[in-house]
């Protein structure tokens, strides 16, 4: 019972920022400071478009309309709806330029960007879009290209019209960006030569946020306007006409300015964005100086990306270097910039509590399902960006330790701004103030730190977060004995679910205990400590902290693997495991109702858990799958171990872990294998085959096989084989479905969960690369 003011004073903690210094400094991404990161492709969400690292930024952004006669299908966001066979980067530094591809029924568009440094705002970048017919029985042969510019909440824009409805240019100016000019170009052809004929239109409108401007331009579409080319045929066309906000309309925040071209494929239109405070540029950024500037970037990336993986050097087929390019370019065509808050539950406060306010720049799983930040997705991102610019890593790993709290909690899922949370629904919306999740930026940090990457200087600027994100853990996420750890936060109504989810542990619907207990002792997250604490120590050592012991004896401890196997070995099963009160006898089943009071209608039953057996306290059984391998995948066990052997036999075992695809995340033995948690809720971490989890087996067994012991060839073969169906798999998907994605099938390989997926599913450049 705590008194109303301890209450509040906690609950004000849990939304009170860290008091360290920030790692960041406040104006660290304005055009003074990292010019060359300012403009950026930071908008994931959405197939085409840019804004700059501020807060309330300028955007731009590109939409499409086949003109189909009377469908209206306007693109913009990624949507998985949309079903596209094909879209992603082929080629993004992360920095200059990049290069996409987008297949759309019948239509092939390349979207095209490069930055020119200059002045003091970011410098100036230029669009190119190319449109062409996928073959010649194509649907599609008249084609409205939209590109558009709009504020948030600051600045102005001006259009500047010519022949009535064509939008030549606009004018504006922002707070961070001072005056600038965007141009359209007269659109060509593919090759440059000048286009026949083209209809334009343009709309001025203001809009209540940037989340509402797929709903504005919709809704001002009519299809009152003409085509009409010489000597061709005349036909209707839906262009934005006019805009009326719906009475009662939010108070306008953005103001929006529409530049819509229709023309007959195949056709290019260039846009070129010039910043006021550049005084003299060599020429315009266009046409043919445009073309050589892409090759010139093109060139550059492919030699960097050679020196960084080596690919060619190994023999990898050339197809093959440009889906790992592609991989690569996608995590870096993904990285978005997003600004606002969280919403967070706390336990001390009925109300949801806002979160201070800030910045993240960070990498996204998925454009289309979920292009937001995630802390452990972020961990193994870095992984991959890290290799590519050491930089890079550093800047997104201090902004994410940049948001922690008072108590040294970060939130899960950082879902800020607008347009972040227009993509969420809300009951994901609030994050919890007592829920952690794998703390695998201690694995980007270690990465760092191996690549000689993290020196002194920005170390001690983390030092103090990474204690309190240590000790966060430490406090709130023990287990019942000393060097155990227990997940928070698990599903609560235990009998409406086959086994109560576990969320946090960022594997959810993974078998744990099957009655959530205080006993439970969890097997991955101790692991993840065993990580945490050696990274700590590393890090204190490096900066002379005398505290440094303290995390090397927690380092020691929790890779002892005595006290390992007396917490987590469960020798009946043969096998590592969590410990809890745990039954393995039990099942849904249609639940019983009374018969309704007559003339009330007959309710359905809902599925609902029967236990067999009743739960005791032991290990559990039923659930031998990536939990169980994570003494293997941190590489905690030692060479000579005999449970290394153990593991590495379930691995390879088919009728438990083993495909030719790569390892299942739950053996095919368990009873949980492709179970239903609910009704409404198909298997996830209960048998398909996950790429981040399978890169840390292949790095692991990479380990293993270079090391001293009864298991080095067995696990040096293995090594070679899981790699080589990882690769092949994720590769041969690629190329039938035009995806990474989130998981894949543990039977068929294919590609399933949410596409494209380029989040940590792109850690196959790294097998390939086999930087570990
Ligand atoms: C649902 C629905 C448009 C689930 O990759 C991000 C996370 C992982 O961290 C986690 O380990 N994914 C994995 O089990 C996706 C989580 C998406 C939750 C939000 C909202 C949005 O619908």
């Amino acid at each position: 019972a705590y008194s109303l003011y301890s209450k509040w004073w906690l609950a004000s903690r849990v939304v009170t920022l860290h008091p360290a210094p920030p790692i960041l400094p406040r104006n660290i991404s304005s055009p003074a400071v990292s010019p060359q990161r300012f403009w950026g492709s930071y908008r994931p969400q959405v197939y085409f478009g840019m804004k700059t690292r501020s807060p309330r930024s300028l955007v731009t952004g590109l939409m499409w309309l086949p003109q189909l006669e009377r469908e209206v299908t306007l693109r913009h966001t990624c949507e998985q709806s949309d079903g596209l066979p094909r879209y992603g980067w082929l080629r993004h530094d992360g920095l200059r330029f990049g290069v996409q591809e987008i297949r759309d029924f019948g239509l092939r568009l390349r979207t095209e960007f490069a930055k020119r440094p200059g002045g003091q705002h970011g410098g100036d970048w230029s669009w190119r879009v190319t449109a062409q017919p996928e073959n010649a029985s194509t649907p599609v042969s008249i084609l409205s290209l939209l590109f558009y510019a709009a504020t948030d909440g600051q600045g102005v824009l001006q259009p500047h019209v010519e022949q009535k409805t064509r939008l030549a240019s606009l004018t504006g100016t922002t707070e961070e960006l001072g005056h600038f000019t965007i141009t359209f170009q007269r659109p060509t052809t593919e090759t440059g030569t000048v286009h026949p004929y083209a209809s334009y239109n343009y709309l001025q409108a203001e809009a209540g946020g940037l989340h509402l401007l797929t709903d504005v331009v919709k809704s001002s579409l009519s299809p009152r306007f003409v085509y009409a080319p010489p000597g061709g045929p005349k036909r209707h066309y839906f262009a934005v006409d006019t805009y009326r906000a719906a009475p009662g309309a939010q108070e306008p925040r953005s103001h929006l300015l529409v530049h819509q071209v229709t023309l007959a494929l195949p056709c290019r239109v260039e846009v070129v964005f010039e910043s006021g405070s550049v005084a003299q540029r060599p020429g315009r950024l266009v046409g043919e100086a445009l073309t050589q500037e892409l090759a010139r970037h093109v060139a550059a990336f492919e030699q960097r990306f050679e020196e960084t993986f080596g690919l060619a050097r190994k023999g990898v087929p050339l197809k093959q270097q440009h889906f790992a390019q592609a991989a690569l370019s996608n995590m870096l065509g993904a990285l978005g910039y997003f600004h606002g808050h969280s919403l967070v539950h706390s336990p001390h406060s009925e109300q949801p509590l806002r979160y201070p306010e800030g910045p993240l720049f960070t990498a996204v799983p998925s454009r289309s399902f979920f292009p937001r930040g995630f802390l452990w997705d972020e961990g193994f991102h870095q992984l991959l960006l890290g290799r590519w610019e050491p930089a890079l890593s550093r800047e997104v790993l201090a902004h994410w330790l940049d948001l922690m709290n008072a108590e040294g909690w970060i939130a899960r899922e950082q879902i800020l701004g607008d347009e972040a949370r227009a993509k969420v629904p809300g009951e994901f919306v609030l994050q919890h103030s007592d829920a952690a999740n794998p703390p695998t930026l201690f694995l980007t940090l270690q990465q760092l730190l191996s690549q000689g990457a993290a020196d002194p200087g920005y170390l001690r600027h983390l030092y103090p977060r990474l204690q309190s994100w240590y000790d966060w853990y430490n406090r709130t996420q023990t287990g019942p004995l000393p060097f155990t750890f227990r997940w928070r936060g698990r599903d609560q109504d235990t009998h409406l679910f086959l086994n109560p989810k576990t969320l946090t542990s960022g594997l959810d619907d993974y078998p744990r205990a099957s009655h959530p207990s205080p006993e439970e002792r969890h097997l991955d997250l101790r692991c993840w400590m065993a990580l945490a604490s050696a990274v700590m120590a590393e890090v204190a050592e490096l900066l002379g902290d005398p505290g440094a012991a303290e995390y090397r004896r927690m380092a020691q401890a929790l890779s002892d693997n005595e006290l390992l196997e007396q917490h987590h070995w469960a020798q009946g099963l043969g096998t590592f495991a969590d410990y809890g009160n745990h039954s393995q006898a039990v099942g849904l089943a249609r639940e019983h109702l009374p018969p309704p009071a007559p003339g009330q209608p007959l309710p359905t039953p809902r599925l609902v858990r029967v236990v067999r057996k009743p739960p005791k306290l032991q290990y559990v059984s039923g659930a031998l799958g990536y939990v169980s391998l994570f003494p293997l995948l941190l590489k905690l066990l030692r060479a000579d171990s005999p449970r290394l052997g153990s593991l590495l036999g379930d691995m390879r075992s088919q009728k438990k872990l083993w495909t030719p695809f790569g390892l299942r995340s739950l053996s095919r033995a368990s009873p949980l294998y492709l179970k239903h948690n609910t009704e409404h809720d198909p298997p996830y971490w209960r048998g398909p085959i996950w790429i981040n989890v399978n890169y840390l087996a292949v790095r692991a067994l990479h380990h293993y096989g270079g090391l001293e012991g009864p298991y080095r060839e067995q696990a040096a073969a293995l090594y070679q084989e899981l790699r080589a169906n990882l690769i092949g798999n994720v590769y041969r998907q690629y190329l039938e479905t035009g995806y990474l994605w989130e998981q894949y099938n543990d039977s068929t390989g294919r590609g399933q969960g949410c596409y494209p997926f380029t989040g940590w599913s792109a850690l196959v450049v790294l097998m390939m690369a086999e930087e570990y």
